[in-house]
């Protein structure tokens, strides 16, 4: 994606919320939705088919940062996490500018966890990006949970390469908009670097 608007001057780009089931990724969206004023924003848009769906919307945030005389105008998307839905996930990835990875941190989820990461980059190689070199950052959700495994066993399971991580409770907000910062700034980075306009 992120195709340059001259008119509006904006560049749009493809922010791809990805985890395991219920891990909170639909939780992430919703919240920014919520929080987002209705004039900068588009419609919360829901593919569905009989089966699954997907939501995405996009939105022009005020205060992450320009690319020269360009906004940005993200465009935040869930993959259905249940692993039968592949093929869905690997179509949303197409053009994507940066994924967040949410992880649930319940000790029970840890292997669904360690599975979504690795369908992540396997979708990604088929589709010609690297993990290593696209903006990436990790979020460790359900921090409010009773039973959370510490940040340390996450980190050393999922996080090895010490990507940007950060912790959250996306059901009542906390720690969603600190981790889509954490990855605007990356995705600005690598739109200047890489997309000359
Ligand atoms: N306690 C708590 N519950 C959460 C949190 N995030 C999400 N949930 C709940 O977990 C359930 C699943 O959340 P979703 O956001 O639908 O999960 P998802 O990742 O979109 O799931 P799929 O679309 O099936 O892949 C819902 O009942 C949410 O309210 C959180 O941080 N804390
Ligand atoms: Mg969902």
């Amino acid at each position: 994606m992120s195709f340059v608007n001259k008119l509006t001057k904006e560049v749009n780009c493809k922010i791809v919320y990805y985890g395991p089931g219920l891990c909170g990724k639909t939780a992430n969206l919703q919240y920014v939705f919520a929080k987002t004023k209705a004039d900068s924003r588009g419609k919360m848009i829901s593919l569905a088919t009989e089966t699954e769906r997907t939501l995405f919307f996009d939105f022009l945030p005020l205060d992450l940062g320009k690319i020269g005389e360009y906004t940005i105008r993200f465009h935040l998307y869930t993959v259905p996490g249940q692993v039968f839905y592949d093929a869905s996930r690997k179509l949303i990835l197409k053009g994507v500018d940066g994924v967040i990875f949410v992880a649930d941190s319940q000790p029970g989820r840890l292997e669904a966890n360690i599975e979504s990461l690795e369908n992540l980059e396997t979708n990604l190689v088929d589709l010609g990006f690297d993990l290593k070199t696209l903006p990436f950052v990790m979020q460790y959700n359900k921090r409010d949970m009773p039973e959370v495994l510490p940040v340390e066993e996450l980190r050393a399971e999922l996080n090895p390469r010490g990507v940007p991580e950060f912790e959250a409770s996306a059901k009542s907000g906390d720690g969603v908009f600190e981790t889509l910062k954490g990855l605007a700034k990356p995705v600005l980075s690598y739109l200047s670097k890489n997309k000359p306009m």
